[in-house]
């Protein structure tokens, strides 16, 4: 499957929560690459990776940290592609931190910032974007969000 998204995140640790943009992917037949690339223990991973992710085919970058994330803002800095961001929740600040370092970009460099631990939904937001341009992952991505409305019962039940 052609890789098209590039899902990175700083940490190891942040894995757990963005698996389940992986798992969207997976659902929705996309092909992506998973990586660590961390804005501060390897910047010159992120300056390569930024670099080259035009180059090598990708077409979004959905991009998670937490604390000082700086890592959405930086890759948004350095490539034209559209750039998910997805704030991972912390200890000390529940992930308020994650979110502001992420949202508050400048004027020229936006980042499309998801809710705190939203790497479901940027794994969504990836695959909305590619189905501009790709048809058959269109009607999937239909056939995804009828299935989800079908899930939800008209009613309340008990317990
Ligand atoms: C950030 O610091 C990472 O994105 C992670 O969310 C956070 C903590 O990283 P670890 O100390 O768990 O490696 O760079």
């Amino acid at each position: 499957m052609t890789v098209k998204v590039g899902i990175i995140m700083g940490s190891q640790s942040d894995w757990p929560t963005m698996r389940e943009a992986a798992a969207i992917l997976d659902e929705l037949g996309v092909g992506y690459e998973t990586r660590i690339v961390s804005a501060h223990r390897t910047p010159d991973r992120l300056w390569e990776y930024g670099k080259t992710a035009v180059g090598r085919g990708l077409k979004v970058i959905i991009a998670g940290a937490g604390g000082a994330a700086h890592l959405p803002g930086m890759m948004a800095s350095k490539t034209r592609l559209p750039v998910i961001g997805v704030p991972v929740q912390t200890k000390a600040l529940s992930g308020v931190d994650s979110l502001y370092s992420i949202v508050q970009m400048p004027k020229g460099y936006p980042v499309a910032t998801m809710a705190i631990g939203g790497a479901a939904n940027a794994g969504l937001m990836a695959a909305a974007i590619l189905a501009l341009s790709d048809p058959d992952l269109a009607v999937r991505l239909d056939g995804w969000r009828d299935a989800l409305s079908a899930s939800i019962p008209e009613e309340p039940a008990d317990g």
